[in-house]
């Protein structure tokens, strides 16, 4: 079943897609194609796994729809750390430290010995990207629990370009061994460079459409989208579409940080 969009039955168009796996280098996953999987612990929920280690992530990546009713009582904890964005909807979030109502925009990071739980909230379906990783302790220091709403943080300037700008969702500390950003791109912004760096991203599209830079090929990606990069893998965008008509490119990302090469 097509999960995203509830297709059942033959399409009148050829069987096509867009997605494309290059299993540890990079992976473009579009929304048509993607399978709902039953994960125990999810009650309610249609739930996607998209990045993960069968394609050689150190973490994995979900999108969750939550319905009415719709909850986990235990996300992480016992050295998992998480991560969750309300991409649409809202939902309560709770882990021993804190109780919250998240809307759109709204984040939470529960470090690695505090599972969360989450609950439908409000009206309608509320729909969720939601990340996990095995957390990479650092003698001397600890992550805490950060959660907010994107819209109270600072765009800042991205690297010099006065027509893209990012959003940082954790503390500069040496407790976080991970970080989520949003990057936002005009139409016609892009990097300054291609990348190559040794951290991994998973990244998913929130607005615009965009032509992405992977290895060595150029795709076009739009919001819905989904793009793991393994390490060192070329990486760099294009924002495009018609000014006026079309939004800006936007996506959150996950990057690793904070630690040294273990040898
Ligand atoms: O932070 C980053 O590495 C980010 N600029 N990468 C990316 O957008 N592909
Ligand atoms: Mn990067």
């Amino acid at each position: 079943m097509g999960y995203l969009n509830g297709q059942l039955g033959y399409r009148n168009e050829l069987l096509a897609t867009r997605s494309i796996v290059k299993k540890e280098n990079w992976v473009l996953l579009e929304p048509d194609g993607l399978v709902k999987n039953a994960i125990p612990g999810y009650v309610n929920c249609d739930t996607t796994i998209l990045g993960s280690p069968a394609m050689g992530a150190s973490f994995a990546d979900y999108i969750v729809t939550v319905h009415e009713g719709g909850k986990n009582d235990a996300i992480g904890g016992d050295g998992i750390e998480t991560f969750l964005y309300v991409v649409d909807g809202s939902v309560s979030v709770k882990n021993a430290d804190k109780e919250v109502v998240l809307v759109k925009g709204g984040y939470f990071y529960s470090p690695e010995n505090l599972p969360l739980s989450f609950a439908h909230s409000g009206e309608g379906d509320a729909k969720l990207y939601l990340y996990r990783r095995r957390y990479d302790k650092l003698e001397g220091y600890a992550a805490y629990t950060v959660t907010g709403n994107e819209a109270d943080l600072e765009w800042q300037e991205y690297e010099g370009m006065t027509n893209c700008y990012i959003r940082d969702f954790l503390p500069k500390d040496f407790g976080f061994d991970m970080n989520m950003h949003i990057l936002k791109f005009h139409i016609g912004a892009s990097h300054g460079y291609i990348e190559t760096h040794v951290q991994q991203h998973g990244m998913y599209f929130l607005s615009g459409k965009g032509m992405y830079r992977l290895d060595d090929e150029w795709l076009p990606v739009q919001k819905g989208d989904y793009v793991f990069m393994d390490a060192y893998c070329p990486q760099a965008c294009y924002a495009v579409g018609d000014e006026g008509i079309e939004e800006e490119l936007t996506y959150i990302y996950s990057k690793d940080c904070n630690r040294d090469v273990a040898l």
